[in-house]
């Protein structure tokens, strides 16, 4: 028997996975223009949601977008398409496209801005990678500068970061490391980065070119609450092949270890004691904070 199709929103109406379909000519598909959130469930509790959806308005008042509701809405829209999939720990992806229009850049012959909400499921790593660590290689490509499309805005303009992902999995990793144009450490591909060294926590700054990742900003506190000295920094692949301990963050990774980087081995090669603290400090927050969706 197969099981029940999934409830997919688009403007105001849900529709079952299968019939849930958008225009070939909306300029998300045909431009990328658009921007998304990928945001996380735990225990019938939706993990930062409203940090999540201002990203979401910032992103989208960048690429002179206007949102066609307010951003209660927009959390009230994901609280319901969840709901409505009768879900309880999950994944959502919140894609706002530009719209249907005609063939031509202009966004201002789009008829109107499109809101869509999938509510499924993720795993991005298997268990394992927790227990055992990544592995993860320096790709050939760069992140944008913030002088061409703000490394800043969620878009729908990934092709950078699939092609770095792509690089990595063929030199064997599993994930890719970007750096700016400087050739300092942005982030990976979908996650922010953390090295510790000599008991500090250090993490590229947002300038370098790393998205203002929403698991980094809880991590970022999660360490300070619990005592760790943390540095936002200009980061070297030196400063990552001599850490004593390296794990990344996001809202699909969470917090993931890392054991190996280019070749080298990190620390032990295996989880240190710091990135368990967090991994640990992480889940407890994920499962006991958020907004209710029953
Ligand atoms: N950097 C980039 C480039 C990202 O896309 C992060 C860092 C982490 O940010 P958050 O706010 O999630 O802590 C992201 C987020 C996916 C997927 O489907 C990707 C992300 C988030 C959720 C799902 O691969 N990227």
């Amino acid at each position: 028997m197969s099981e029940k199709p999934l409830q997919v929103y688009i403007d105001g109406q849900f529709f079952d996975e299968g019939n849930a379909k958008i225009s070939v000519f909306d300029h998300g598909l045909l431009y990328g223009d658009g921007v998304f959130e990928g945001i996380r469930f735990y225990n019938d509790r939706v993990t930062c949601l409203k940090e999540h959806i201002s990203r979401l308005f910032d992103s989208a008042k960048a690429i002179h977008m206007e949102i066609p509701a307010t951003q209660e809405e927009v959390c009230a829209i994901v609280v319901k398409t969840i709901r409505q999939n009768d879900l309880h720990d999950g994944y959502v992806r919140l894609v706002v496209t530009r719209g249907t229009g005609g063939l031509g850049l202009s966004p201002y012959r789009c008829e109107k801005v499109s809101i869509i909400v999938i509510a499924s499921t993720i795993s991005l790593y298997p268990k394992e990678k927790y227990e055992q660590g990544l592995i993860l290689a320096t790709c050939a490509t760069r992140r944008p500068t913030h002088d061409s499309l703000s490394p800043s805005v969620k878009s729908l303009n990934y092709l950078s970061n699939v092609m770095a992902k792509v690089e990595a999995l063929a030199a064997g990793a599993e994930e890719g490391v970007m750096l700016n144009t400087e050739g300092y450490v942005a982030e990976c591909t979908g996650d922010n980065i953390f090295v510790v060294k000599d008991g500090i926590i250090y993490t590229p700054t947002v300038a370098s070119g790393s998205l203002n990742g929403i698991t980094r900003r809880v991590v970022i506190d999660l360490a300070i609450k619990a005592g760790f000295e943390l540095r936002e920094i200009q980061m070297s692949r030196y400063d990552m092949y001599t850490a004593d301990e390296l794990f990344l963050t996001g809202t699909a990774a969470e917090v993931v270890p890392v054991a190996q980087y280019d070749q080298r081995k990190i620390g032990e090669g295996k989880p240190g004691p710091v990135t368990k603290q967090l991994i640990e400090g992480y889940r407890n927050l994920v499962e006991t904070t958020g907004t209710p969706i029953y």
